[in-house]
């Protein structure tokens, strides 16, 4: 009730101090101001950079095996086929399935769980071969599996490289 009261004493005392198109005009500019703001776009890239392990002033390399979020891959690097870390090449699609692999980021000394999805529909790339393999297993335990051809359940069963895409890290 108090809210009402003061929201109307508010509204009036506006009103006599403005004209009326004026306070819509207003009125229209905050809600448009409210709708909006959480939709325009932050620059978030000092945490993304952080995320990917680079350190200020120094890229991460993508094309290298080195990158410590490839540390469970077995396949071709996409960002050398066309794509990148975390996208397909034209005329490819990703793996409906993947393996998943744990990786350090050594830049913040933090775990990350990296799905590493199979891109498929053309034949193999052939370029920057990546085989790290750490923590990966047997077949037995297929989702950390990473020596089979992920593009098994697609359309188009042909592999032709692989991206490494951060899932999560551990707290
Ligand atoms: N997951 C990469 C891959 C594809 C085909 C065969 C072996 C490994």
């Amino acid at each position: 009730m108090w809210f009402d009261n003061l929201f109307e004493r508010q509204t009036r005392r506006a009103a006599q101090r403005t004209g009326r198109r004026s306070m819509l005009a207003t009125l229209g500019k905050a809600m448009v101001g409210t709708v909006a703001l959480p939709v325009l776009p932050f620059d978030r890239s000092a945490h993304a950079a952080a995320a990917h392990g680079a350190r200020p002033g120094k890229a991460v390399d993508e094309t290298s095996c080195d990158y410590w979020k490839y540390c469970a891959v077995d396949g071709f690097l996409c960002s050398c086929c066309g794509g990148s870390s975390t996208t397909c090449p034209p005329g490819t699609e990703p793996s409906r399935v993947s393996w998943v692999g744990t990786c350090r980021n050594p830049a913040d000394g933090k775990d990350y769980m990296v799905s590493y999805n199979d891109c498929c529909g053309k034949t193999t790339c052939g370029r920057c071969e990546c085989n790290t393999n750490e923590r990966e297993r047997p077949g037995y335990k297929l989702g950390v599996h990473n020596d089979v051809n992920w593009c098994m359940s697609n359309s188009s069963t042909m592999f032709h490289c692989t991206t490494s895409i951060i899932l999560g890290v551990q707290e």
